[in-house]
């Protein structure tokens, strides 16, 4: 699969492990997440799971060694296992495969870092890496004790010792940064909205194709001043809507099953959309319908949780393309009105297909007579 610009640069190879018996949501949504985090699948591994601390057999090892021969020695290769990876596990695929390994928190994780733009949320993702990492660590110095790892993270237990404590004061050290900026929070954000323009954010779940309409939508006009907006956060970018210059964010977005010990880090990284004075709701209305009504609840849901109330949102119901013609309508009315019932400022919706460019036209014009306070009546 290949995304446009914003969907991070190719190049990072990775192989992927995927546990058998997921949806084909949970499967588009897999590869969403390791394609926004910058990597090119150039193998994949399917395996049923032995039990939650053992995933692989022996003979699925030898598999996964094997397939991963090409990305041996190449430093920013990965092994991404979409699990939950016990650190006796991770041992057991780095010795055999030789190639670093992560699994899908610290994907998730890598994701938020590419989208931080405070420094409260790039210390909450150091925090939150750290602290899944702990364990880790900690088997290597149980390890490198019984010399059964001798050179990992340096020369023998020592060493490795010596990087847990670090780890540990690390930790300490962020909790009490994170205090401070907590107090500071109001200074900061009235600092990053000294811009002046208007935002735009972008949220949905991943996979309902908010970087394609991020592009679509900035990539026509040319971008203007988007110097100023990378320094922020590489995912904003201001582009001319109805001759106004208007920042559009695409935000990390919602990922289902979160794992709990990531969920501050994920609300910080969020946190554009607490800040935007417009937001572009993106779902998938090609999903089965139990799945588009389940994630738009639990989206308003994170919403809410954050703190989002009253920011005027356009419903984007998207990959229309996929969907029969005689069921647009009803689909886009019936999403409409779910989320209208919990989210009042609910201002539009529109059926677009991002990836076909159909009805992005009307959703800018939208967009613009929104920021430019009309009623609706012009578009
Ligand atoms: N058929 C179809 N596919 C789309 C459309 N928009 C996005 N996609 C595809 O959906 C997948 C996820 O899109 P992406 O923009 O990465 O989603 P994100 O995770 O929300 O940023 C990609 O494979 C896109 O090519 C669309 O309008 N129609
Ligand atoms: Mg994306």
């Amino acid at each position: 699969m290949r995304l446009g610009l914003a969907g991070g640069a190719a190049g990072k190879r990775a192989l992927l492990l995927l546990p058998r018996g997921l949806e084909s949501w949970e499967l588009r949504e897999a590869y969403a997440l390791v394609d926004s985090a910058g990597y090119t699948v150039v193998d994949t591994v399917w395996y049923r799971r032995l039990s939650r601390s053992r995933l692989l057999s022996r003979a699925k090892l030898e598999e996964v060694a094997r397939k991963a021969e090409q990305l041996r020695g190449d430093e920013d290769a990965r092994i991404i296992v979409f699990d939950e990876l016990r650190p006796r596990e991770y041992f057991r695929i780095v010795k055999e495969a030789r190639v670093e390994t992560i699994d899908r928190t610290l994907l998730i994780l890598e994701i938020f870092a590419l989208h931080a733009g405070s420094k409260e949320a790039k210390y909450q993702i150091e925090l939150a890496r750290l602290k899944h990492r702990l364990p880790l660590v900690r088997e290597a110095v149980r390890l490198a004790k019984m010399r059964e790892l001798p050179g990992f993270l340096g020369p023998g237990g020592y060493a490795v010792d010596k990087y847990y404590k670090y780890m540990v004061s690390r930790i300490a050290r962020i909790r009490r940064e994170l205090e401070r900026l907590r107090e500071r929070r109001s200074v900061e954000r009235a600092k990053r909205r000294s811009a002046g323009l208007p935002h735009v954010a972008i949220v949905g779940y991943a996979s309902a194709g908010k970087t394609t309409l991020f592009n679509a939508l900035t990539g026509a006009g040319k971008p203007v001043g988007s110097e100023y907006f990378t320094t922020i956060s590489p995912k904003v970018k201001a582009s001319l809507i109805g001759g106004r210059r208007v920042a559009f964010v695409d935000t990390v977005g919602f990922i289902s099953r979160i794992p709990p010990e990531i969920i501050e880090a994920f609300h910080s990284t969020l946190e554009e959309a607490v800040r935007a004075d417009l937001l572009l709701y993106v779902l998938d209305l090609s999903e089965p319908e139990h799945v588009v009504a389940e994630k738009l609840s639990e989206g308003l849901e994170t919403l809410r949780r954050i703190g989002v109330v009253g920011v005027p949102m356009i419903l984007v119901a998207n990959k229309v393309d996929l969907v029969e013609e005689a069921e647009r309508a009803r689909l886009l009315s019936l999403v409409e009105a779910m989320t209208e019932s919990v989210y009042p400022s609910l201002v539009g919706a529109v059926a677009v297909s991002a990836a076909r460019g159909w009805g992005v036209g009307e959703l800018r014009c939208r967009i613009a007579t929104l920021l430019s306070g009309m009623d609706g009546s012009t578009c």
